[in-house]
């Protein structure tokens, strides 16, 4: 027995060494038995066949983004219809509602990444956010869906991508706050894979002595986590058509969009998207565009400077459609993709990144610069493989202002802010007047998604005018 288990382990050193990855098992004679267990583990989720390949192409070399030949800007459906749109806007709202009604469409939120940038202790989704009630990211998407069933007779699904670091506490904090509401027999929550950090010279970095240095493998990793953790399965036993797919960070999100959902189901798109005109050319999100025919997302360090100032004939910005991570994925495309689980896979990313590791002396270094390859794969690569793939444009102030970073842009104060003048103009759309100081709404003010989801639903909502004093924080639900 003994000596069959000394023989496998040598057999794997070996495997390790052909694959310079030897130093995996320096510390095997100081480990427990618990810890070897752990170790082997770890060891067995790396895909060594598929090692040398991914070393060459994309670790110890920076390859660089090769843009495509031809690249224009993308055609959007605008936000409001045209003339000519208006009836085809008012038949795809109702198809939504269709499908929504007959539960064809679950809920899909990205929630597996590290947050590092937001410095918050807990998983993304537990953080506090609105105006008035101070709840979390989790809550206000959990009050949507509340408010969607309650609106269009619906029981819809929400699956939750986790990651190994984050899953247990995002588990508990659903339970712990009764899953807001929802039946938990359609919350589920399924977690993403995960990929080794290396050196930069392509050795896979070891996190403790008996734990390899895994992260997330990017949210792109959801589709190969829908399929193998029978999520899909599940989708396509319960007659789920769509999947509404938005990430945690962005409270202003409408998880359930009919007009979205019926014009990706009417005109027969496999993978559709929301954009927004960007704030200016350098924004941080990804552009969309048509490269050598195919619709892309470039992302915002991708895009030749070149490219991210150039004008059209009339002086407008000519790749303006800016990507906020807002997509609608027909289940069946994502049944085809991950069909072929080995050979499926969209383009790995490289970022070098600070990983802290424990060093050929056996000591763990926290490092101060960016030591390792870290490589991620992102949802919007499949848009170049989809048929028919739709972009509709939305209105920034009503659907976009993410949780990223602690301070300045994209931060918590201001997407706290822009909840508040969102439902200051839904407000005032409804027919009261909002007091305003220096355009900024006098006062805090909060809509439970679950009483309304946009500004013409409060306004069938509100019989009763609200009592507004300037200042005061007000709340509706
Ligand atoms: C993303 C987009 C950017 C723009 C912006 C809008 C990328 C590369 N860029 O930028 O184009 O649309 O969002 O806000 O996506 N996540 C996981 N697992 C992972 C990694 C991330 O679930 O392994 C989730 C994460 O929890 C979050 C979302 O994906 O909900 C976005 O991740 P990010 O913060 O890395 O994306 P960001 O801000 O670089």
């Amino acid at each position: 027995m003994l000596q069959s288990q000394s023989r496998r382990l040598e057999a794997l050193r070996s495997r390790l060494i052909e694959a310079h990855q030897g130093h995996l098992l320096a510390y095997w004679d100081d480990l427990d038995d618990r810890q070897r267990e752990l170790l082997l583990e770890d060891i067995g989720q790396v895909n060594f066949a598929g090692l040398p390949g991914l070393l060459r192409s994309h670790v110890l070399d920076e390859q660089p983004f090769s843009l495509p030949r031809d690249i224009q800007p993308a055609v959007c459906y605008p936000a409001r219809p045209g003339l000519d749109q208006v009836g085809f806007y008012a038949d795809a709202v109702k198809q939504g509602v269709s499908l929504i009604h007959h539960n064809k469409v679950a809920a899909l939120t990205v929630a597996g990444g590290q947050g590092t940038r937001l410095g918050f202790d807990g998983p993304k989704g537990a953080f506090r956010i609105s105006p008035v009630k101070n709840k979390p990211l989790f809550q206000l998407f959990a009050e949507f869906i509340l408010g969607t069933n309650r609106r269009y007779g619906a029981d819809l699904r929400w699956y939750i991508m986790t990651s190994p670091h984050n899953h247990a506490d995002t588990t508990a904090f659903f339970e712990a706050h009764r899953f807001f509401g929802l039946k938990p027999e359609r919350v589920r929550f399924f977690q993403q894979g995960v990929m080794p950090a290396f050196s930069k010279d392509g050795k896979i970095l070891l996190d403790q002595k008996h734990r390899l240095a895994f992260s997330p493998d990017g949210h792109g990793g959801c589709l190969l986590a829908l399929r193998r953790s029978g999520v899909l399965a599940e989708m396509a036993e319960a007659g789920i058509e769509h999947l509404s797919y938005f990430q945690v960070d962005n409270p202003l999100v409408k998880p359930i969009d009919p007009l979205f959902i019926g014009l990706h189901d009417m005109t027969g798109s496999e993978m559709s998207s929301k954009t927004i005109p960007k704030a200016d050319d350098l924004e941080r999100v990804g552009n969309f565009a048509v490269g050598d025919g195919k619709t892309m997302v470039i992302e915002y360090s991708d895009l030749p400077d070149e490219l991210a100032h150039a004008r059209d004939a009339q002086g407008n910005r000519l790749f303006d459609a800016g990507s906020i991570a807002i997509h609608l994925l027909s289940r069946r495309f994502v049944e085809q993709l991950t069909a072929d689980e080995v050979h499926f896979g969209l383009p790995w990313h490289r970022a070098v990144k600070k990983v802290p590791h424990v060093n050929e002396a056996g000591r763990r270094i926290e490092p101060d610069k960016p030591n390792a390859v870290k490589l991620e794969s992102f949802i919007f690569d499949a848009i170049p493989l989809a048929r028919n793939p739709l972009i509709l444009q939305t209105i920034r102030e009503e659907e976009f202002s993410p949780v990223k970073n602690a301070t300045g842009v994209d931060s918590a104060e201001t997407s706290r802010r822009d909840l508040n003048r969102r439902a200051a103009r839904w407000l005032e759309s409804a027919g009261f007047a909002v007091p305003w100081r220096e355009a900024e709404p006098d006062g805090l003010f909060e809509i439970s998604p679950v009483l309304a989801l946009d500004a013409d639903h409060l306004r069938e909502q509100m019989a009763m005018p609200p009592q507004i004093r300037p200042g005061n924080a007000h709340y509706w639900e």
